[in-house]
């Protein structure tokens, strides 16, 4: 992990001009009614897991660009996403992606996280990709696929996933298929998500006390035709069906342009199916970019649905929050750091709305109030509090500039000199 010493000294060249930003916001926020230490100190209460596939460079199907000093193993991936808790104090689980997660000690990597500080989040199958040595084939389909064999074979590997997760202290597997179809006809559009239906019940008649099962839809992409779980809708229809501990998550990069996310997160929220997050941000389809790099005020709002539902106090309401980008051209540290702070500017920004002066613009028909109500809180300028949580929490104030300065990267291109096998969607 990066010296204390680095760290201190970081914090110790900003601390005053820091002082002065907090002081001078808390003076606004007083003005609003809004004291700074409630709002610090829900802020202090966001976390978010990072994804073991996110660690190392990502690619796209047309190449990748390794970078020196990546991670080549999960017990490499755990050291970089300690260094990323160390800087944000809001990264505390991991969330592995099975088969690309390799691990033939399992004592031994639960040793590792622990003594880095480090638990684990959902676990993930993988039935997407053929395996070396499997003897059936998911080119048409693995829970959907005709032939039940196959549908065996991939129900057996959620199951392996699971008993994986359990060594970990996991409690949710998250199942995202990609079966579909490219072209009308290849697929029987009922009978594909009835299988899918049936095959998702004996895995979630096999989980364990305690665990959830989170659904993951998206609408193409590898299948242009028809995915079986391509929408919400299909996501919502297989948690009802399969029972209280199955849900869906929301990955913000599964959606076709201009659809309304925040208004699906609501609708999710209000039967009781919001499970989780995959956090990333897109321009025109599963870009898998920084969260809040592209449509920062749709982020705002998605989280502003999350703080009034916390708000309201919703039955069952706890999404698992988790990372889900592709890091091609950003130092992948950097990048998830980048990610974290963007997170947390907007679940600040959400914790700044008038929620009592929005209800009452809703309630009386006052539309412009109202809008301005949210954008209000939306134009603050919330990086003083967020670097704030950072520094009680013994974390960074600029955790980009101090990674940076910490010589990280550098230590560990000398000490990781073989490269890494890329483990990612979109390359071989
Ligand atoms: C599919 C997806 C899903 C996979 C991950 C690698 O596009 O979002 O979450 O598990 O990418
Ligand atoms: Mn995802
Ligand atoms: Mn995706």
């Amino acid at each position: 992990m990066i010296d204390a010493e680095i760290l201190e000294r970081h914090n110790r060249q900003r601390e005053a001009a820091h002082r002065r930003d907090l002081e001078y916001l808390a003076e606004r926020l007083a003005r609003s009614g809004i004291a700074l230490e409630v709002v610090l100190d829900e802020l202090a209460t966001f976390e978010v897991a990072l994804p073991t596939w996110a660690m190392a460079a990502g690619g796209t199907r047309f190449g990748r660009f390794p970078i020196p000093g990546e991670p080549r193993t999960i017990f490499e991936k755990l050291e970089d996403a300690a260094v990323i808790h160390q800087l944000t104090r809001a990264t505390p689980r991991v969330s592995p992606h099975f088969p690309w997660d390799v691990v033939d000690d399992w004592a031994a990597l639960r040793a590792h996280a622990e003594a880095l500080g480090l638990g684990f989040d959902a676990v993930n199958s993988n039935t997407f990709q053929d395996q070396p040595g499997q003897p059936h084939s998911y080119k048409l389909g693995s829970l959907s696929h005709a032939d039940p064999a196959v549908r065996r074979q991939a129900i057996a590997h959620n199951l392996q996933v699971v008993a994986w997760g359990q060594e970990l202290g996991s409690t949710a597997l998250t199942v995202w298929l990609a079966d579909g179809s490219n072209y009308p006809g290849q697929m029987h559009l009922r009978r594909s998500f009835e299988r899918v239906q049936e095959s998702l019940a004996e895995i979630y008649a096999a989980l364990p006390e305690g665990w959830r099962m989170l659904i993951e839809y998206k609408p193409y992409e590898p299948a242009f035709y028809a995915t079986v779980i391509q929408d919400w809708g299909s996501a919502l229809l297989l948690a009802q069906a399969l029972g209280e501990r199955a849900q869906c998550l929301v990955d913000l990069g599964h959606h076709l342009p201009n659809t309304n996310i925040e208004l699906i997160v609501a609708r999710l929220i209000g039967v009781g199916k919001l499970g989780g997050f995959h956090f990333n941000d897109a321009k025109y389809g599963d870009d898998d970019l920084t969260a809040g790099s592209i449509k920062p005020y749709q982020l705002f709002l998605v989280f502003n649905e999350l703080v009034d539902a916390a708000r309201e106090g919703v039955p069952g309401f706890r999404p698992a929050y988790m990372i889900d980008q592709s890091h091609n051209v950003k130092d992948p540290i950097e990048a998830l750091l980048q990610t974290v702070d963007h997170l947390q500017r907007a679940y600040a920004r959400a914790l700044l709305v008038d929620r009592e002066a929005l209800s009452h613009y809703q309630e009386t028909g006052d539309v412009l109030m109202a809008e301005r109500t949210l954008r209000a809180a939306f134009e603050t300028d919330v990086g003083p509090l967020v670097a704030e949580v950072r520094r009680r929490r013994g974390g960074a104030l600029d955790p980009v500039l101090a990674f940076r300065e910490s010589g990280y990267r550098q230590q560990k291109a000398r000490e990781r000199s073989t490269p890494a096998t890329a483990q990612a969607p979109g390359y071989a």
